[in-house]
């Protein structure tokens, strides 16, 4: 049977500084089993996970100069409960602790300046959320071809 709408999550990754573990590259392979127990614990079910491969990427936006990206995306399905607004900022909030875990300090950060691990949640189903914090369906997913590139993967 296919999955029922609202049993999809997807979870962009990008990095372009290193982080403790090394390169990017490095931050987003080391960072791979980590996200996958923590939606494990937030969606407290049996999840099915489907990667992207990594994708090394030029920088769109930001400040000149900057490195190159890596990113990826990830697909999470199997999903039984439905979205609520509580549920998702509980998962953003979970994403964030990650990004901090890889250094990431958003305090010291210039908009879209380089980062050592950015964590984008992107949708949840079909839901629409407008909150201060969170956007979902993600506002500029349609913008970003190195966000449509790996999420195109994810689906094939
Ligand atoms: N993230 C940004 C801004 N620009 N460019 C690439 N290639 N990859 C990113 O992940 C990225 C970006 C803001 O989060
Ligand atoms: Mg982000
Ligand atoms: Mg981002």
């Amino acid at each position: 049977m296919p999955d029922i709408d609202h049993a999809l999550v997807a979870v962009a990754l990008g990095a372009n500084r290193p982080s403790a573990v090394g390169s990017p590259r490095e931050t987003l392979v080391a960072v791979q089993p980590l996200l996958e127990a923590e939606l494990r614990h937030w969606g407290n079910h049996d999840l099915s996970f489907r990667w992207s491969a990594l994708h090394d990427t030029d920088p769109f936006g930001g400040p000149p100069g900057q490195s190159r990206y890596c990113n990826a995306v990830l697909l999470v399905k199997g999903l039984n409960m439905p979205p609520t607004e509580t549920a998702a900022l509980d998962l953003l909030d979970r994403l964030h602790r990650l990004e901090n875990l890889f250094g990431r300090d958003r305090s010291s950060e210039e908009r879209w300046g380089p980062r050592s691990l950015d964590l984008d949640f992107l949708f949840w189903g079909e839901m629409r959320l407008n909150h201060a914090r969170l956007v979902l369906p993600h506002p500029r997913l349609h913008l970003r071809a190195f966000v449509l590139a790996p999420l195109l993967q994810v689906f094939q």
